[in-house]
């Protein structure tokens, strides 16, 4: 087991601004449905930065849009008003919602969607007014929307990927949102992602096992034992060999694509689960989230073992860096003095030239 070891050169990440910020991740009123739900506060994927200067998080009821530059926030979406999906055609499975709470999200190239706690999916294209598809993915009991993600397929097609706790992962166009596919499993599913080559897909949930499957077919390929307990996310490494997953019995593993008979690493934080794993787009560093003040930054180019802890006081609402690595984003949640963190990747080199 690789235990973070704290290097002088693996201060990475240094903090350079804190923007308060009251409510980031979920401070609304729980609807009698949800207060089960929200009570074990599954906060995870609720930030996501586009660049340096743009993060996208949730504050109460609203998407957000921080402008790190203007340190100013702009709201994008309101859910508690009624969302009216503006794509609708015979066929659509569109659905006008109102009052969700958003329990998962994901922007990518300019599409924002959000999961919510009774199973909804929101798609919003961000340079367009209005929602142009929302639905309520099942009706289950319990039906949350537990994972959403924006990926391209292997032949560059834009897709909406969900995961609900019905055990099913559902595939929609992300333009005409047309569902394409649906897949099934035994259990819930708490996350999902695809390699960067679109073709192989991540499956995770509650089941000590994650599983690869085939991410057009849905068919399982292989089965990754290891872990101990349930597994909340996961993450793949920009080359497409190393998956990372997160899990509750408070590790990370790695995994060799090439060969999955076992894991390659396993990585230890602090005292709680794994709840949310993220590469930086050049594959150097892995971050990694505690549910509540711990963020680890591992150098993939020492194998694992240099790595950085970010020791905060909160609970953890998400983690992004930015496509270009030079920011790191931490979402903290709290009714009253909710914050967004925002760190600066160092350079070394410079700082070697400028002693030199
Ligand atoms: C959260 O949003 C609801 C609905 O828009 C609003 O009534 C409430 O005042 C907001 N709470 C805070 C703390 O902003
Ligand atoms: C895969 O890894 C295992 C464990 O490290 C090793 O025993 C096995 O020989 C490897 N298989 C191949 C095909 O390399
Ligand atoms: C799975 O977890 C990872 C790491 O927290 C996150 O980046 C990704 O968006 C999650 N996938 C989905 C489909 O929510
Ligand atoms: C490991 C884990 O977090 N499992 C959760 C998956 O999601 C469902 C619904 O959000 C929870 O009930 C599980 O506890």
């Amino acid at each position: 087991m690789l235990f973070c070891i704290l290097h002088s050169r693996a201060l990475v990440y240094t903090l350079i601004n804190i923007l308060s910020i009251a409510c980031v991740g979920l401070c609304s009123k729980p609807t009698l449905e949800s207060v089960e739900m929200s009570q074990k506060r599954l906060l995870r994927n609720l930030l996501w930065a586009t660049s340096k200067h743009d993060v996208y998080l949730m504050q109460n009821y609203s998407v957000m849009h921080w402008s790190s530059l203007l340190r100013k926030g702009k709201e994008v979406l309101n859910v508690a008003k009624p969302i009216v999906p503006s794509l609708n055609r015979p066929g659509l499975l569109s659905q006008q919602l109102s009052r969700v709470q958003i329990s998962t999200m994901a922007v990518k190239e300019n599409l924002m969607v959000a999961g919510g706690f009774q199973g909804e999916l929101i798609c919003k294209y961000l340079d367009k007014p209005g929602v142009a598809f929302c639905t309520k993915l099942t009706t289950d009991d319990n039906a949350i929307t537990n994972a959403v993600d924006v990926y391209r397929n292997p032949s560059g097609a834009m897709r909406v990927m969900a995961a609900n706790n019905d055990a099913q992962i559902r595939i929609f166009d992300a333009e005409t949102f047309a569902s394409l596919n649906r897949f099934s499993f035994d259990w819930s599913v708490n996350n999902t992602s695809v390699s960067p080559d679109g073709k192989l897909l991540a499956v995770l949930g509650d089941s000590v096992e994650c599983l690869i499957a085939d991410a057009q077919s849905g068919k399982v390929t292989s089965s990754l034992k290891g872990h101990l307990d349930y597994s909340f996310s996961s993450a793949w490494h920009p080359d497409g060999r190393i998956l990372a997953t997160g899990n509750q019995d408070t590790t990370c593993r790695l995994w060799d694509i090439r060969n999955l008979s076992e894991s390659l690493a396993v990585l230890k934080g602090r005292m709680g689960a794994i709840r949310a794993v993220k590469f930086t787009s050049d594959g150097r560093f892995l971050g990694m989230a505690e549910p509540a003040d711990f963020v680890h930054v591992f150098d993939t180019e020492s194998g694992y073992v240099n790595c950085q802890e970010i020791d905060l006081f909160g609970e953890i609402a998400g983690i992004s860096f930015s496509p270009d690595t030079e920011a790191l984003f931490v979402g903290v949640a709290d009714r009253t003095y909710g914050s967004l963190l925002e760190f600066n990747r160092k350079r070394y080199h410079q700082y070697l030239d400028s002693i030199l």
